[in-house]
């Protein structure tokens, strides 16, 4: 089996140790960092998914997967955020209110940093009002929520409403992102703009502070 394709494999059955020494294979290997996450962690994830939506298998297993996960994105990160670029403002991010799921926001966090972005990380379960606050005390030029449950999105309405109606609407843009968000709901809710995956969302980051 390709390298690859065991990882994926190993991060299906929740191996973290495995992950970790066939992550380093392939780095060895001198496999690029982007296509070990995608082809490899991110493709076990989706299985993972797809398996625990089916009911295959059970949250301890979707546990172990994350913690799999974990491990693999643990080494590829300093390459992942590997950056010569000039600093270029402040962007706030976090997980939504009520919402637990923060590998892909961890990941966003960690391509934005090797983008040149200072990041405030807020962690998951984040309160509108607190990215507000955050953003207004810190100076940041954007907000980035990051939301995995369809039961979780209208929180990123609430934080653009609140942006409206403490008046920084402009001055501090807002970008959302997360498996079930797309780009037709970021308009519906008045959001600037949608980021599909980690890399799009610094491109689109660095359209918003251009
Ligand atoms: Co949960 N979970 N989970 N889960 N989980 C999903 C999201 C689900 C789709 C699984 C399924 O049923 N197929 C489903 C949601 C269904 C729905 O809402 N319609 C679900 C459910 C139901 C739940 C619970 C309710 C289960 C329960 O308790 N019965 C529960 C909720 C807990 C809570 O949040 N309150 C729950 C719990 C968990 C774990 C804790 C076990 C674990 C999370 C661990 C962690 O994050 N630390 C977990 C996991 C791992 C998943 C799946 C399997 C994988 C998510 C993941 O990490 N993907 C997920 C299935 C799936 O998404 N296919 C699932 C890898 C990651 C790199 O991708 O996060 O999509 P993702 O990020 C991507 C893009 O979306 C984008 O960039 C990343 C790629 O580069 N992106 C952004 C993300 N944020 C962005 C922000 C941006 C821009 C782009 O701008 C700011």
């Amino acid at each position: 089996m390709e390298l690859l394709e065991q990882i994926a494999k190993e991060l299906e059955s929740g191996d973290d140790k495995a992950v970790g020494s066939l992550t380093r294979s392939a780095l060895e290997q001198k496999t690029e960092a982007s296509i070990i996450l995608n082809e490899g962690l991110i493709a076990g994830m989706q299985v993972v998914g797809d398996r625990f939506r089916d009911h295959e298998i059970f949250l301890p297993d979707v546990l172990l997967a994350a913690r799999a996960m974990n491990a693999g994105l643990a080494l590829l990160e300093p390459l992942l955020a590997e950056s010569d670029t000039p600093a270029r403002g402040k962007v706030v991010i976090g997980t939504v209110k009520g919402d637990l799921h923060d590998i892909g926001k961890n990941l966003v966090g960690i391509m934005l940093n090797g983008a040149g972005f200072e990041v405030i990380d807020l962690g998951k379960d984040v309160a509108p009002r607190e990215f507000v606050e955050t953003a207004r005390e810190t100076g940041a030029r954007v907000i980035g929520m990051s939301a995995l449950l369809t039961t979780t999105m209208p929180s990123m309405k609430e934080v653009v409403s609140l942006l409206k109606s403490e008046g920084l609407n402009g001055t501090v843009r807002t970008i959302v992102g997360g498996a079930p968000v797309t780009e037709e709901y970021a308009r519906d809710i008045g959001a600037d703009a949608y980021g599909f995956d980690a890399a799009n969302a610094v491109e689109r980051v660095r359209e918003l502070t251009n």
